[in-house]
């Protein structure tokens, strides 16, 4: 609701809907009344609107585009009637300003702000554009280019920031609401027309059709398949072409293309999905809403190597004191140098005032190689070599030197929290907290709890995700947990369809067009072949330890694929060696180029094994990669690993580079729907049944047999299981 008061000559309207005055219909609908209320009353003056608690609006109740023409359709003509007012209206921003709300803002003849408020028209990332006259609005006020920057990426502004560039005419420290009531009281009776923005002629660039060549080709780029950016894009251009009601209509028709796209609906169903796992629970009845988190005033990292490296950068930038240890000077001084360099190019990046920990000083950031040093520390992660005796071994030592309250996580990939737990004096306090590459940059913390993991330290590990501005996603302890093991089928696929024909520059190819960031085989090479290698001799399926007479092409029974073992015998670890899947121009480098050594090797390993090259198409190696990291999707919400379709979806979103706007895996399989994944998955598996990946899950079964219900009702279908949507 919006609340609407009359003090001295200044009307105030104040929008209500907690927690962040979303523009909901009712919203709307008292906003309109109290403008024209305004407007008839003769001792009115001025209008200021503001919002409740310190939030000026997040925009419109994104719940609400279910009923889209009615919410739409309400809001356009209420900027245009706030903008039409004869008597001057003032915004009075707080906290955020965001998408409609900040187009409400643009219909207001003057905009004032707190140093601290936040402004951003962010539309773009849950798949729209701002449908109620900014895309016209803003250029006329700011200009093309920054209005351009804004509108396409949906960043948020800082207030001080927007003054820059002119988005709000005075900026304060104090309160708002007095200084917007000053403001108003001052321009009374001044001329209102040029303070009316759709009056504006939209700035001159020189050259714009060039400009708006070069920041189409640049906006394409970046969207990976996504709609809005462009439309956003297109719905700008309109304005530098057309007078503004004609802009106008150009925006609804594009944003009704939006609407309609199927794209808008995967992003706010990502939108909500990532609100919804900071509600965690877990089987056996601890959840968010009964644990409390301990507080962490000091943290350790031990191992600086890529990992910790990025963990500690990420500690800091969350002005968390801590220790970094390593085991010896030389691997700590490298370590160090590692980190400094990483901190001072984040310090060189933090924007609008926010601080970074003085990480120069040793009370905030201390390197050791000395264990005695984390007898004070609230927590600790560790992030040594990926090998069980060596995490027990730390461990074993951690719980005897930590205070009785640490907190003992572990970066591990893929390894048995339960056993690392085992090796301490407490099981409760230890937890997996599972980063990824580069850890100051990655968004998503897999959190994993144990047997004997307590609520505390789970909702300790999420507070630290928060404090960390990562996205916590709690699951349970398995081999790969939830991410990496939905990642082995579709990888193993990826390198399948290579032995029977495909190239890895055409598996790559399919699965960026789909909207990954990185296909398999580039990734492989990032992150370097010799990682699995390691794992796999581990496990006995490669190297020294695999029996005399296992079949090249088979473990346990079950279809598998020397090829990677293979190439890491020749040296060929990816971009560190310079030749992996690809080449690369030098060892480090990151262009990758097909290599046509590999296209021989992979022809001359075909005739040795017998096997016949054939034609792949895309929609197979589409199929094949994806289906088979579904299924495991399915498998693992069926064993309770994970609390509903949503966490899979949101690790795969901010872990893995899966394209948002395709909704997360879970997501996407109920798109394309559950019959056909389950028709397609059949097929796959009938021709190649030595595959266990491409073997129906029982659960996925279950849902088809039901009538392929919503996402949102799955989990209902497995005992004492809802979802949090
Ligand atoms: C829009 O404005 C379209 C317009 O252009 C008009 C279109 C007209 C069409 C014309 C057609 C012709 N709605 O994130 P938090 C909930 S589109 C509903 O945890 P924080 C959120 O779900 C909108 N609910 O808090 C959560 O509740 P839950 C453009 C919204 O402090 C709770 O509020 N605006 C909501 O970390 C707290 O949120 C955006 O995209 C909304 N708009 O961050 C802004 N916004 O836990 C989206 C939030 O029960 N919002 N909620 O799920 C944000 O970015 C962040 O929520 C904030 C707060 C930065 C506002
Ligand atoms: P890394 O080899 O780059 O670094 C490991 C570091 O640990 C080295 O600097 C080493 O000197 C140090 N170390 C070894 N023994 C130690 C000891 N006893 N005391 C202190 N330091 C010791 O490895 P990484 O890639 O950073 O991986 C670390 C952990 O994170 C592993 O468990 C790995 O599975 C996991 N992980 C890695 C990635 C990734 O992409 N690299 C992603 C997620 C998780």
């Amino acid at each position: 609701m919006a609340q609407y008061a009359r003090g001295s000559a200044v009307a105030v309207i104040r929008l209500r809907n907690p927690p962040v005055n979303a523009l909901s219909l009712a919203v709307l609908q008292t906003l309109e009344d109290g403008l024209k209320k305004a407007d008839a009353d003769p001792s009115v003056k001025a209008v200021m609107i503001c919002g409740e608690n310190g939030k000026f609006s997040a925009g419109a109740d994104i719940r609400g585009f279910s009923s889209p023409k009615r919410l739409g359709g309400a809001l356009g003509p209420i900027v245009s009637l706030i903008e039409s007012s004869e008597k001057p209206v003032v915004a009075a921003i707080e906290g955020v300003a965001l998408g409609g709300g900040l187009e409400v803002a643009l219909g207001c003849h003057y905009r004032i702000a707190h140093v601290k408020a936040r402004m951003g028209l962010p539309e773009v990332t849950i798949g729209l554009l701002p449908g109620a006259e900014g895309t016209q609005r803003l250029p006329r006020l700011i200009g093309v280019p920054a209005a351009l920057d804004m509108i396409t990426t949906g960043k948020h502004i800082p207030a001080t920031e927007a003054l820059k560039l002119g988005l709000v005419d005075e900026i304060v420290e104090e309160n708002t609401i007095e200084a917007a009531i000053r403001l108003a009281n001052k321009v009374i009776g001044q001329p209102l027309g040029p303070r009316r923005l759709s009056l504006k002629p939209v700035p001159k660039v020189p050259n714009m059709e060039a400009f708006l060549d070069e920041a189409l080709v640049k906006v394409k780029r970046q969207a990976r398949g996504c709609l809005a950016p462009e439309l956003c894009f297109q719905a700008v251009r309109a304005a530098t072409q057309s007078p503004f009601a004609e802009g106008v209509r150009r925006e609804r028709e594009l944003f009704q293309v939006l609407l309609s796209s199927g794209q808008a609906q995967a992003l706010q169903y990502a939108f909500f999905a990532e609100r919804a796992v900071r509600r965690w629970a877990t089987p056996s009845g601890a959840s968010w809403s009964s644990a409390a988190p301990q507080p962490v005033r000091r943290a350790a990292v031990i191992g600086l190597g890529t990992m910790g490296q990025g963990i500690v950068t990420s500690l800091v930038k969350a002005n968390i004191p801590l220790v970094a240890l390593e085991q010896d000077l030389e691997n700590l001084n490298k370590g160090r140098k590692a980190v400094m360099l990483l901190l001072q190019r984040e310090a060189m990046k933090m924007e609008g005032g926010a601080q970074i920990l003085d990480f120069h000083n040793p009370a905030h950031l201390q390197f050791t190689v000395d264990f005695d040093l984390l007898r004070d520390v609230d927590l600790v992660i560790e992030a040594v070599f990926e090998n069980m005796a060596l995490k027990k071994e730390i461990f074993h030592k951690l719980s005897k030197i930590c205070k009785p309250g640490a907190l003992l996580c572990t970066n591990t990939s893929a390894l048995n929290i339960d056993e690392i737990a085992s090796a301490t004096n407490r099981p409760q306090q230890v937890i997996g907290t599972h980063f990824f590459s580069p850890a100051h940059v990655m968004r998503l913390l897999e959190i994993i709890y144990g047997r004997h993991t307590s609520p505390t330290a789970i909702a300790t590990a999420m507070q630290l995700a928060k404090a960390l501005k990562k996205v916590g996603v709690v699951v349970g302890n398995c081999f790969g947990f939830v991410g990496n093991r939905m990642m082995f089928p579709y990888v193993q696929q990826a390198v399948f369809l290579l032995e029977e024909g495909s190239r890895p520059e055409a598996v790559d190819q399919v699965l960026e067009d789909f909207g990954f960031k990185i296909g398999p085989f580039r990734m492989s090479d990032l992150a370097g072949l010799d990682v699995g290698w390691r794992s796999r001799k581990d496990q006995g399926l490669t190297g020294p330890s695999l029996p005399a007479g296992t079949p090249a092409r088979q473990r346990h029974g079950q279809r598998y694929s020397p090829l990677p073992d293979l190439l890491c015998e020749q040296g060929r670890f990816g971009q560190k060696t310079a030749r992996g899947w690809y080449l690369y121009e030098k060892a480090g480098g990151r262009t990758a180029t097909p290599d046509p050594w590999l296209h021989n090797f992979l022809s001359q390993y075909r005739d040795t094994h017998g096997i016949q090259t054939r034609f792949i198409d895309q929609e197979e190696i589409l199929e094949r990669c994806l289906f088979s990291l579904i299924n495991e999707g399915f498998a693992i919400l069926a064993e309770g690993i994970a609390s509903g379709p949503e966490h899979l979806d949101v690790i795969y979103i901010n872990g893995y580079g899966w394209p948002e706007h395709r909704g997360g895996p879970m997501f996407y399989a109920s798109t394309v729907g559950l019959p056909r994944v389950l028709a397609k998955l059949q097929k796959y598996s009938e021709a190649h049944p030595d595959v266990p990946g491409l073997r129906p899950s029982a659960f996925l079964k279950k849902l088809v047999a039901v009538g392929n219900p919503p996402l949102k009702e799955w989990m209902s279908y497995l005992s004492q299981q809802s979802s949090k949507l």
